[in-house]
């Protein structure tokens, strides 16, 4: 085992020799991105089905103060874009935040992060394309079409419905009863019967979430039939998309009933937060466009510009989405699964014809996540097959379409298959955390690069210049003062939360201990070492959030990352093409 090889970082002049001995091997991806097309694959990536749907339960339980976690997440992924923006300007390579994880750290933790991203893309798109479907069918029922319910669910909830409606029967319940049961246990019965009507293959009952099937399988042809056309359906579908949003706005606005304000944050700090998922996965996705570098015009200046302004438009559109939606109904009535169309609808202000707009925009809109993250997968896995650490086929590129099409087409399986048969939105949380590390990854690189610790191995090496960097603002009196000027404030509207800390009632506290110390740390080095402040606010705030997805997430995560590094000792260490070469030169 040659542990140097796991953390000798790759120089950008090494990154960008690699990447031209691949594209002379294999041909190369069209330069065909500008500015406006990445702001609409940024617009894309991000508005889907945390605002259409997951907004509802965040706003359940925050209330209308919602509006302070959609502020205070776009300010932490505000931050991390300003990072990926200087990262994705002095690498434009396809990889992301793979990419600059192994100019940064080296090796493995490219790998982890790597491996991390499929949760990012892949598996949050599962849960994307779960709740497009469940959109869908809710939207043809207004119109009296149903589909058979054992095409309309996964194999696992049904066969759970059924166990637990059989147990009840047992119990002498009835299924009348059961079905007019409040909740969950009324969709147990729906589980049950498709349980008992789905046609059978040798006694197997027939049962698959049939359009997410149809979706991801459209959504994988266009991205593996080239990247115009990708761009061209992201294009028309976010003009679309925005036009719903800001009609939902604007007419909304006719309906605020201010009374609906009050009380602002009724379940208080705690309330709102537990809505940090849900609005965090509304913004994932701003990062996906970088992994198009190769395939942008000028990389190094439209990047970052595509992700800031991408992040910034769907910033404002939340925060005012979120006020409308407060002020149309009062917030307890908003756990609903479709928020937008659901306040337009008898429950709501009774605009049926409306209600019906905004859920067909979202069901169209809400397949450009799937979009954008389907087009970001593929080029992870290229660039980490470009390194030897996953088989050659990952970076083969169409001759035809220029696209790399095995990983085009095994994303396409790797999100369709699991969701025809289990019913994965529970990983949501766990998308979560896994986007927020890779976050605090690149915050950490871009603190490292500038700080001189690691080496940007020639990043002008190829006669390309750095376009963006974040301006360095010193961090060494500031950021200790804002971490004193927040133990303030939660001494004073929150003591209870100190003292509760401090006398350690359980291990789910452990997160918001490590964030204590990591915040400890920085101080210091703050001070010591003059950081820059947006990376380590970054880092700073993506670590707070982490903190509160909770403990059984860390651990969940933990789990995954096990896994991967299990996969990376059997075949990515031995392929290696860093390892492969610094043996050479040792050798030689
Ligand atoms: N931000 C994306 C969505 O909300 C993942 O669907």
């Amino acid at each position: 085992m040659h542990w140097k090889a796991l953390f000798h970082t790759k120089s950008i002049q090494q990154i960008n020799q690699d990447v031209s001995i691949h594209k002379n091997r294999d041909g190369e991806l069209p330069k065909v991105l500008g500015v406006w097309d990445l702001t609409s694959l940024g617009i894309a990536a991000i508005i889907g089905a945390g605002i259409f749907s997951t907004i509802g339960n965040a706003a359940f339980y925050g209330g209308p103060a919602v509006i302070f976690l959609f502020v205070f997440t776009g300010i932490a992924c505000g931050f991390s874009a300003l990072c990926y923006a200087e990262f994705a300007s002095a690498i434009p390579i396809a990889g992301s935040a793979y990419t600059y994880a192994y100019a940064t750290f080296g090796e493995l933790l490219a790998w982890i992060i790597g491996w991390d991203l499929l949760m990012e893309y892949a598996i949050s798109n599962i849960v994307v394309a779960i709740s497009w479907s469940e959109y869908l069918l809710n939207l043809i029922a207004r119109y009296g079409i149903t589909v058979p319910r054992y095409f309309a669910m996964d194999f696992m909830s049904a066969y759970r419905g059924h166990q637990q409606v059989s147990g009840l029967l047992e119990q002498g319940q009835s299924l009348s009863a059961i079905a007019t049961s409040s909740g969950s246990q009324s969709h147990l019965v729906q589980a049950y019967q498709a349980w008992l009507d789905a046609p059978r293959l040798l006694g197997l009952p027939i049962i698959c979430n049939l359009p997410v099937l149809g979706i991801t399988a459209l959504i994988t042809w266009i991205t593996y039939v080239g990247i115009r056309e990708s761009k061209k359906t992201s294009n028309v579908l976010v003009v679309l998309k925005i036009a719903a949003i800001l009609m939902v706005i604007f007419v909304g606005a006719f309906f605020i009933n201010p009374g609906n304000w009050v009380p602002f944050a009724p379940n208080g700090f705690g309330g709102v937060l537990r809505g940090v998922s849900s609005v965090f996965f509304a913004y994932i996705g701003f990062d996906a466009i970088s992994t198009t570098a190769e395939e942008c015009k000028n990389p190094q200046k439209d990047l970052p510009r595509g992700m800031l302004y991408s992040l910034v438009i769907c910033t404002i559109l939340y925060i005012t989405v979120a006020l409308v939606l407060t002020g149309m109904v009062n917030y307890q009535k908003l756990a609903v699964g479709d928020p937008l169309a659901y306040v337009f609808g008898p429950e709501g202000v009774n605009m049926p014809f409306f209600s019906g707009l905004v859920a067909v925009i979202g069901v169209v809109t809400m397949a450009t996540v799937l979009l954008v993250f389907q087009i970001g997968q593929p080029r992870i896995w290229m660039a980490m097959s470009r390194d030897g650490l996953l088989p050659p086929i990952f970076s083969a590129i169409h001759p035809k379409y220029k696209t790399p099409w095995f990983s085009t087409i095994l994303t396409g399986l790797f999100v369709a298959v699991p969701s025809l048969f289990m019913n994965l939105t529970e990983v949501a949380d766990l998308t979560s955390i896994g986007t927020l590390f890779a976050f605090a990854i690149v915050c950490t690189g871009v603190l490292l690069l500038k700080n001189g610790t690691i080496s940007n191995g020639g990043a002008n090496g190829n006669g390309r210049t750095k376009k963006y960097k974040i301006p360095h603002i010193n961090s060494k009196f500031i950021f200790p003062g804002i971490v004193a000027a927040g133990l303030a404030a939660v001494y004073c509207f929150n003591p209870d939360a100190i003292f509760n800390f401090l006398a350690f009632k359980d291990h789910h506290q452990i997160p918001m201990m490590v964030f204590c110390a990591e915040v400890v740390l920085l101080c210091y080095l703050c001070f010591k070492k003059n950081l820059s402040l947006i990376p380590v606010l970054g880092l700073t705030s993506c670590s707070y959030l982490i903190t509160e997805l909770g403990i059984t997430n860390w651990i969940r995560f933990g789990v995954w990352l096990a896994i991967g590094l299990v996969i990376y000792f059997l075949y990515g260490y031995k392929h290696s093409r860093l390892r492969q070469a610094l043996e050479g030169s040792h050798t030689s």
